[in-house]
């Protein structure tokens, strides 16, 4: 068993894991009308990559006795200014992620509960990958700016990416 604490802390995990996906939906719409498949698929696998997380989450929860409890998810939009504009959003996004992740560490390493500690290792370290990715997705459509020739390049990149189920034991 957890903390009441750790796992409320746990349950608003999973909530905003899946409002990760939500938001990602909401990207992956915006790039769709505008007929940048390759980037409205990276944010389809991004989203799915979210269920992912809110499900380990979620079964991490189950697994130490504790009661899964799924909040409100608050609406999304799919109107951006700019694909660089949707990019900075995913970014901006996970970083509150990556805090948010490190606040239950926080409050595990305070309650000396060393299994939450553990299980959360595996999301400090993707987190470090979510954030690079998002970096460098503002950085190629920074660097290509208005180009269309530059857009459809980073476009045809990003259309690449496929869905990679997590394998990890607590999955
Ligand atoms: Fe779940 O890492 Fe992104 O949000």
């Amino acid at each position: 068993m957890v903390s009441e604490n750790i796992l409320g802390l746990l349950n608003e995990q999973i909530k905003k894991e899946l409002h990760s996906a939500y938001l990602y939906k909401g990207i992956e719409a915006y790039f769709e009308n505008l007929g940048l498949k390759g980037m409205a698929n990276w944010f389809m696998v991004q989203a799915q990559e979210e269920m992912g997380h809110a499900m380990k989450f979620f079964n991490y929860v189950n697994e130490v006795g504790g009661l899964v409890q799924l909040g409100t998810i608050e609406a999304v939009t799919s109107k951006y200014k700019s694909p660089l504009e949707a990019m900075k959003a995913s970014l901006e996004h996970e970083r509150y992620i990556t805090a948010s992740i490190y606040k239950i560490v926080d409050a595990a390493i305070d309650e000396r509960d060393h299994k939450t500690n553990s299980f959360l290792q595996w999301f400090i370290d993707e987190q470090v990958e979510e954030e690079a990715n998002a970096e460098e997705n503002v950085r190629n459509l920074e660097l290509v700016k208005d180009s269309p020739n530059g857009l459809f390049m980073v476009n045809a990149e990003l259309a690449k990416r496929v869905y990679v189920p997590i394998t990890t034991p607590q999955a």
